[in-house]
């Protein structure tokens, strides 16, 4: 009988803070990112905090974690402690990142950034000052490690669409459709920051000005609650849930849908869609991106796939061809399984953490920085400062968000 060896490289110890749909991905990205790529570190699932002992003691056993904490201030203050990992609700991201960053901790934190600009300024300068000391930070937009995406943006890179002309992006969920689905989190202001926008809009503005090599430098949008009560109850599932129909309601302070058009640095146009609102779509996270010589096209309910139309292909042979982004040329698939096996959600953080790790060890900065996540910060207020202006054009500065 073999032992199976320790493993070969040195620990980075991980203390995570929440332990819900963020802190489930995270931690399973953290046991699995170094049994499938090379990292210069290994990752050890060190301690978890989070507010109310029995689900902590409960979550911290079934993702790994050696052990808890109902203080998150414990996994700061721990000199064996090398990341924290922020899982929680954007209210608190910036108490906590803050708090790591000045006692050297690297930092991934969950997107948004943060609640408000303002917020997101601090982390950002004060992540800067860190990394003047080998301190790490990132913010977590996942999706750009789906391998389709990072496999257009590789497409846009090398000229496939020639000059761009237009952007299409569309974020469609469906888990608010029913109006007595219960009161979250997600569905507080005070707590989440905005709703649609910031959830999962927030997620094509970055992905769109990651693939594009473009920041949005204006906007000109309509965010709406549709929604306006919920029932306070319920029971919760996913995102959503059942709530108590006949009980209390409580007053949603976020949007349900937010639409906006966008000017690209580069010139572009391109338009947005976040809402939580399209009954039937589940995951529909797509982008469009129409250049030139051609088109590419992708939704996250096909992750696995990529449609691609050339338009200087001969006239009779043009129309989109759809790639299966599962080959060894394609961004982060050779490391997984035989050719056309596919991945899912989980793996867009697993990549992530991979690169994290990487960036840490080989003392490299990672992205999304925090400069960048700032800067998606900034169009998601000037969104919401051009709907309160009756949809009027707002630059992305800071001093217009
Ligand atoms: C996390 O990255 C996240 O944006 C969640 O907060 C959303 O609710 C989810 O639907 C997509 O991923």
């Amino acid at each position: 009988m073999t032992t199976p060896s320790a493993p070969s490289s040195r620990p980075l110890r991980i203390g995570m803070v929440g332990y819900g749909f963020m802190g489930a991905a995270h931690s399973h990205a953290w046991r699995t990112a170094h049994r499938f790529f090379d990292l210069p570190l290994t990752p050890v699932l060190h301690t978890l905090a989070g507010r109310t002992e029995s689900s902590l003691v409960a979550a911290a056993e079934r993702y790994g974690f050696a052990q808890t904490t109902t203080r998150w201030q414990d996994l700061v203050e721990d000199p064996e402690v090398d990341v924290i990992d922020i899982c929680t609700p954007g209210d608190t991201h910036f108490e906590i990142a803050m708090a790591a960053l000045a006692a050297g901790k690297h930092v991934l934190c969950e997107k948004p950034l943060a609640n408000s600009v303002e917020d997101s300024e601090q982390m950002t300068a004060a992540a800067a000052a860190a990394r003047e000391k080998g301190v790490r930070s990132i913010c977590g937009f996942s999706y750009r490690r789906t391998p389709a995406l990072a496999y257009a943006r590789r497409l846009v890179a090398e000229g496939f669409v020639g000059e761009l002309r237009q952007v299409r992006a569309q974020y469609l969920q469906d888990w608010l459709s029913d109006a007595d689905a219960p009161m979250t989190w997600r569905l507080d202001r005070e707590k989440a920051g905005s709703g649609a926008l910031g959830d999962i809009g927030a997620h094509i503005v970055d992905l769109t000005q990651w693939i594009t090599g473009q920041d949005i430098a204006a906007v000109a949008g309509t965010v709406e609650t549709v929604v306006p009560t919920r029932p306070a109850a319920g029971t919760a599932q996913g995102l959503g849930g059942t709530g108590d129909a006949s009980g209390e309601r409580g007053t949603v302070t976020v949007d349900d849908i937010a639409l906006f058009t966008a000017r690209f640095g580069g010139g572009v146009l391109g338009s947005f869609e976040a809402t939580r609102m399209a009954q039937g779509r589940k995951n529909a996270m797509r982008v469009e991106l129409n250049g030139e010589s051609g088109s590419i096209a992708f939704d996250f309910e096909r992750m696995n796939e990529l449609e691609i139309y050339d338009a200087t292909a001969p006239t009779g042979r043009q129309g989109f061809t759809r790639v299966l982004t599962t080959e060894p040329e394609h961004p982060y698939a050779e490391a997984w399984w035989p050719t056309g096996h596919g991945l899912g959600y989980e793996h867009t953080f697993t990549h992530e953490i991979a690169d994290l790790v990487r960036a840490i060890g080989e003392g490299d900065d990672p992205s999304p920085s925090f400069e960048e996540a700032l800067h998606v910060q900034r169009v998601l207020a000037a969104v919401e400062v051009s709907s309160a202006d009756g949809s009027a054009w707002r630059d992305v500065d800071p001093s217009a968000a």
